[in-house]
């Protein structure tokens, strides 16, 4: 187990805001939302995993877009660095300070606005929790296109600017896809609005797709605009005993062919069910055990189990099966994928990679990832699952010791070698910058730093998330 690390080479203790700045953000949201005591600014200062901490300058906690505006203001004429922090679930220490920036806590943004129903839209603030808007939207049979573990905590604004997938990207897509106007205000305090959410736009760049994935570094999202999708009441769950990758990834084509209803296909393996079974207490899922496992979900308006039922019968390659039709027993079969995050957190601090290849290339991935780790860390544990049909694996190595740059690299190169992306949906933040050369050309990057130099060209928002400090 190794202890959390402050982030970034020579990073040391938080800079002390001078007392104009400090007035400054007192004026703009209130004496009692600006935290200097690190006795409340704490829990803001270091990440869900403990991976990532570093002291703030302060934690500033505005209540509207006004205020954040008039925060980066005063941030801007000081040159003060600011980092933007949601439900601090990132898993990439992009929402933590390096060390002396001002954290800019949005969780006061949590207005969620009247749903359009003749667009099948809503406007919510940046700081609305996922499982909030899925109560709001199915209020009136609505729901949100994603969905993933932590609902409860993480804000729509870091969905938005992490680009989060989750497990329902097979049937909606990512956050990107969901996203239809935002609100945003920039480095030097400007307001940019496009909230009218429309579905034809044909007036130039796409500025609102352009912040989907920025990691709060082109400027602070506010307030978020996103199309719905129908609530599909009627669930059915199955659970799959598999030999390997390789016959979980030739039972898509069939899968998603037959099974217009098909809203996740998951995989995880023998290692990570032994871990979340012993961490929470949970029964096995088969009499047997096997070395992998697919949970599939269709979700429909209509009951979706005889079509599922019927798939996973004329499936080929399956060591067993079970299938859930009531809410109960489907949530013990999510329980098995979902606390995956939660049981190998409770075991130390993991190094945290989400990588994708082309969904073929799945297999050889998982095959190849015990040897290149083992290579260069042979104490290492590696627990693996994530979104099959996305090519999308977690890999969570414990017991790295001093090696877990080595066996980020050693994944990193393997995943590159296969076409692949460094970062699936977790985004880059601090965690992976030193990597972004194996998913992206140097025109690429040039591109990049280019618009961030435009919006921000002091460069004071996210300075070393995404692309190095300027
Ligand atoms: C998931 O799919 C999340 O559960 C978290 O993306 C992945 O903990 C992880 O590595
Ligand atoms: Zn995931």
């Amino acid at each position: 187990m190794t202890g959390p690390e402050v982030n970034g080479p020579g990073v040391s203790g938080p800079g002390v805001p001078g007392a104009a700045l400090l007035d400054g953000l007192r004026a703009a949201v209130g004496p009692e939302h600006v935290l200097v005591d690190s006795d409340l600014t704490a829990s803001y200062e270091t990440d869900w995993t403990g991976r990532f901490t570093g002291r703030s300058a302060c934690v500033v906690r505005p209540g509207t877009t006004q205020e954040v505006a008039a925060v980066l203001r005063a941030c801007s004429a000081a040159g003060q660095p600011v980092v933007v922090q949601g439900g601090n679930t990132g898993l990439v220490g992009g929402g933590v300070p390096a060390g002396g920036e001002v954290l800019l806590s949005l969780l006061r943004l949590d207005e969620i606005g009247e749903i359009d129903l003749a667009a099948g839209q809503v406007t919510v603030g940046a700081g609305v929790t996922l499982a909030a808007l899925q109560a709001h939207a199915r209020a009136v049979d609505l729901d949100v296109g994603v969905d993933l573990a932590a609902r409860d905590s993480a804000s729509v604004g870091g969905l938005m600017a992490t680009n989060a997938g989750g497990i329902r990207v097979l049937r909606y897509g990512s956050m990107r896809a969901q996203v239809v106007g935002a609100e945003v205000v920039l480095a030097d305090g400007s307001v940019l609005t496009r909230l009218a959410g429309l579905a034809k736009d044909g007036t130039g760049y796409d500025l609102v797709a352009l912040l989907s994935g920025s990691e709060g570094t082109l400027g602070v999202l506010t307030r978020v605009r996103l199309c719905l999708v129908p609530r599909l009441r009627s669930r059915c769950v199955a659970l799959l005993a598999m030999a390997n990758t390789a016959a979980a990834v030739a039972l898509l084509p069939a899968l998603r062919e037959r099974l217009p209803s098909l809203s996740a296909a998951e995989l995880f393996f023998a290692p990570g069910l032994d871990l979340v079974r012993t961490y929470g207490g949970l029964p096995a899922p088969f009499a047997d055990n096997h070395p992998a496992y697919l949970l599939l979900e269709c979700a429909d308006r209509s009951d979706p189990t005889e079509g599922l039922v019927e798939a996973v019968g004329e499936a080929g390659g399956l060591l067993d099966a079970t299938v859930a039709t009531d809410a109960a027993s489907q949530r013990a079969l999510w329980a098995y994928r979902e606390s995956h995050t939660e049981a190998i957190s409770a075991q130390g601090v993991p190094v945290k990679l989400d990588v994708s290849v082309p969904t073929g290339l799945l297999p050889e991935l998982v095959d190849r990832l015990p040897t290149a780790i083992g290579n260069v860390c042979p104490t290492a544990r590696t627990i693996v699952f994530g979104h099959v049909n996305e090519g999308n694996l977690h890999v969570n190595v414990l017991d790295t010791g001093e090696l877990a740059e080595q066996v980020t690299d050693a994944v990193l190169q393997l995943v590159a070698g296969l076409h692949g992306s460094i970062s699936s949906e977790h985004g880059v933040g601090r965690a992976k910058l030193a990597w972004l050369g194996l998913s992206r050309s140097a025109t690429e990057i040039a591109a990049m730093t280019a618009i961030k130099r435009a919006l921000d060209p002091q460069g004071i928002l996210g300075p070393g998330v995404l692309l190095p400090a300027s």
